[in-house]
Parts: C-alpha cells; sequence; structure tokens
C-alpha cells in the first residue's frame, strides 16, 4: 500500500512541555475532562474539501500546494488516492470523522448519471476503508454552488429545471451520507440569497428553499436516516445576501417552515463573526432554542472582511465556545475543521501542524471551560447579578405574577431606582485569564 506521508509517523500526545512540532500539546484524546474522553467531547472530523482537494488558489492566482497524490487530477484514480491519502491522513492524526461535499468525492461531469455511478463506486471504495480503520462520517452535504448552472441559487434558483438538478444532488448526496453512515447532512445555503431585491422574487424563493428541505427530510426518513439535519447560516459570501444570515435568522426559518423537528443548526466561527456576532453569541442562540447540532471550527481574521477559514488558534474563543458545549450537554455532530492552510504553507507536512493547532486549540478550550465551570466564580457573579429577582417585585416579574398597573404604582412610589448593579466587567475578565493561566 502506498504511504502518501511518509515522512509522518502517527501524532502522539506528548504534553505542553515537548518540542515536537509533530506532536499534540494539549489534545489527549482518551484523558478525560467534564466526565467524558476528550475524542467524545469533540468528536473531530476532516474536511474533505479543504485538506484533499483545495490546492491554495486565490482570486489573483492559481495553485500552491499539490494534491495530486501522484495521480492526474478529474480522474477516477485521483478521486481514489485522495480517499487513500485522506485515510492515512486521519489516521496519523487520530481523526475519527470526515464531512463531505459530492463534488469533493469524484470529478463531476456534465451528465449526472455519469456523477451518480461514480459517488456509487467511490463511496464502496470509502466504505471499505471505514470499516478497516473504524473511521465514520460526520456530515454529508451537495455542492450546490460550484457549478455556474447554480449562479442564481439552488433552491432559490429562478429555474425550475436547475431546481430539479439541485434536488437530484441532494438525493444522491443523502444516498451516500446514509450508505456511509453519517451522523447529520448539511445545507449551506452558499448562493441562496440575492444580489438585488429588484429583481428578485423573496417569498417564492424562501419558499422554495422550504420545499427542497422538506422534500430532503422526507426522503432521508424513507431511506433511513436516523441524524439530524443542519442548516450552517452565513450572512454573505459568495450572495449578498444570504437568506440563512445567522442562527436566529435560520431559527425563525426553520420554525415558520416547520421544519424544526429534524433540523438543528452548524455553527461556523468564521460565518458567526462575518454576521457581526462573535462565536459563541451565535452558540448561545443556538443553544437558548435547542439548535446547537455541529459545529465547523475555524476563525476568520478581524481585520477581513470575508470567510478567511483559518486554523482555530485563539484560545479565549476556543474556550467560550467550548463553554457554550458543555452547557449544551455535546452536540449531536462534532467539530469539522472547515479550514484551510495558508496559501503560503503549502508542504504536506503543513496540513499535519494546521490539525495540531486546530486540535490543541479545542483541547485547551475544553480544559479552560471545565476549568471555568468548576471555578463558579462567574457564574456566581452572573447569578448576584440579577439577584433582584428572587425576591419582591423582580420574583413577581419572574413568575409573570405581576402588571403595567402594578409596575407603575410600585415605581411611583420608589420615586427612582438606583443603578443596577455593576457589571465587573473587568473584573471578570481577569478572573477568566487567572483560570487560564492557573496550572
Ligand atoms: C462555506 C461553508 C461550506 C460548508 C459546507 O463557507 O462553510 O464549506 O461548510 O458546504
Ligand atoms: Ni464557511
Ligand atoms: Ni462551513
Amino acid at each position: 500500500m502506498k504511504e502518501y506521508f511518509p515522512n509522518i509517523k502517527k501524532i502522539k500526545y506528548e504534553g505542553a512541555n515537548s518540542k515536537n512540532p509533530l506532536a499534540f500539546h494539549y489534545y489527549d484524546e482518551n484523558k478525560v475532562v467534564a466526565g467524558k474522553k476528550m475524542k467524545d467531547h469533540l468528536r473531530f472530523a476532516m474536511a474533505w474539501w479543504h485538506n484533499l482537494c483545495a490546492q491554495g488558489t486565490d482570486m489573483f492566482g492559481t495553485d500552491t500546494m499539490d494534491k495530486s497524490f501522484g495521480q492526474k487530477i478529474g480522474t477516477m484514480e485521483h478521486a481514489k488516492a485522495k480517499v487513500d491519502a485522506g485515510f492515512e491522513f486521519m489516521q496519523k492524526m487520530g481523526i475519527h470523522y470526515f464531512c463531505f461535499h459530492d463534488a469533493d468525492l469524484i470529478p463531476e461531469t456534465n451528465d449526472i448519471n455519469v456523477n451518480y455511478k461514480r459517488l456509487d463506486e467511490i463511496s464502496d471504495y470509502i466504505l471499505k476503508k471505514m470499516k478497516q480503520t473504524g473511521i465514520k462520517c460526520l456530515w454529508g452535504t451537495a455542492n450546490m454552488f460550484s457549478n455556474p448552472k447554480f449562479f442564481a441559487g439552488a433552491g432559490s434558483t429562478s429555474s425550475a429545471d436547475v431546481y430539479a438538478f439541485a434536488a437530484a444532488k441532494v438525493k444522491k448526496a443523502l444516498d451516500i451520507t446514509v450508505k456511509l453512515g453519517g451522523r447529520g447532512y448539511v445545507f449551506w445555503g452558499g448562493r441562496e440569497g440575492y444580489e438585488h431585491l429588484l429583481n428578485t422574487d423573496m417569498q417564492l424563493e424562501l419558499d422554495n428553499i422550504a420545499r427542497l428541505m422538506k422534500m430532503a427530510v422526507k426522503y432521508g426518513r424513507k431511506i433511513g436516516f436516523k441524524g439530524d439535519f443542519y442548516i450552517e447560516p452565513k450572512p454573505k459570501e459568495p450572495m449578498k445576501h444570504q437568506y440563512d444570515f445567522d442562527a436566529s435568522t435560520a431559527i425563525n426559518f426553520l420554525r415558520h417552515y416547520g421544519l424544526d423537528k429534524d433540523f438543528k443548526l452548524n455553527i461556523e466561527a468564521n460565518h458567526a463573526t462575518l454576521a457581526g456576532h462573535t462565536f459563541e453569541h451565535e452558540l448561545r442562540v443556538s443553544r437558548l432554542n435547542n439548535m446547537l447540532g455541529s459545529i465547523d471550527a475555524n476563525q476568520g481574521d478581524p481585520i477581513l472582511g470575508w470567510d478567511t477559514d483559518e486554523f482555530p488558534y485563539d484560545v479565549y474563543t476556543a474556550t467560550m465556545a467550548m463553554y457554550e458545549v458543555l452547557k449544551s450537554k455535546g452536540l449531536t455532530g462534532g467539530f469539522n475543521f472547515d479550514a484551510k492552510n495558508r496559501r503560503g504553507s503549502y508542504t504536506h507536512e503543513d496540513m499535519f501542524y494546521a490539525y495540531i493547532l486546530g486540535m490543541d486549540t479545542y483541547a485547551l478550550g475544553l480544559i479552560n471551560a471545565d476549568k471555568l465551570i468548576k471555578d463558579g466564580r462567574i457564574e456566581k457573579m452572573i447569578k448576584e447579578k440579577y439577584a433582584s429577582f428572587n425576591t419582591g417585585i423582580g420574583k413577581k416579574i419572574v413568575s409573570d405574577k405581576t402588571s403595567l398597573e402594578e409596575l407603575s404604582k410600585y415605581a411611583c412610589k420608589m420615586k427612582d431606582a438606583k443603578l443596577p448593579k455593576s457589571n465587573h466587567q473587568e473584573l471578570m475578565q481577569s478572573i477568566v485569564n487567572q483560570i487560564i493561566h492557573s496550572k
């Protein structure tokens, strides 16, 4: 069996003091944190597209990376080499899941019948590898944004024929996801949006997107898909305005169309910041609505306004993210590294360094979030902040036992109210620093 990364051995946990760049410093998969093994909290996944397909092309230049894996790109031999390289990569990284688009797995042609056959062939091949290695599928999805026919959207397209092609792609991607035992199925509405309202029938577009999702649920359940469907919100890019703008918008959409029983959200860190939120804001909104399903673990760049899909290294953000995950009692999905090496980090070793960075960052996030919760000071301060709702008039408010008339009388009697308790933001930030950096 050909080895694709011969210079790299299985990445092991060596601890924070190790200077070995090809070792984990914090991610120790069997270490128990907050009652569960790290690997079970985190369920890391490899994103097929970034890791095995993307070659460092950007808007102004071509490839810097070589992902040919010894075969001619665009052939089924290459598709299979990607499977082999991908499984070797995941085994060496100790990653137990992967995520894919239909178009990541095969070279697509202009004949959907050929694509269907190729997907059958490649999924047989992947299934064999999965059985040999125990690696599983986290989620699948259909790429309904790269092909030019989707320029006006997939579910939201103006062409009924293109809509049928989108549906046909979803059907097959669901078939393959079920065949590979995927835990979830994702809808990321890359082109489900608009450039200008002047030429857009927003109502029809929204209704049609929902129709496509309803058909997917109906078909998925029919063929035995028991997992969650996910919407992955994103405010823009490639469209100027995307319908699934952020968590709140997506949740409202799902409830409005009665899809909320079958769908949860897949929250991507970089999409959150593009929407003008923090990552933890989007996780909190999802969690409070019982909609937190899965995570696309990456990060954006605060001085760039697009989806840079960087590997996560911001430990503070990972800490707050893991706080939300621990509070949500876990995900139905996992942590998919929807992240790519920088264009200048083009070697195969860089692929490993990137995943080590991402996995260590989330391991630190998990360790810190657990410490934060166990320390209890932050949560105690939040309780104290809202303590006025525990007794007297506050208690009446939160038990729905008062009225505007009564509150008005209460206020008039007091004449004026004192300031609420201090928010103590800097004190809390200082405590977080202390918790994170203490041994
Ligand atoms: C793009 C999205 C995409 C989805 C899957 O911004 O993040 O990669 O995760 O289609
Ligand atoms: Ni993204
Ligand atoms: Ni994503």
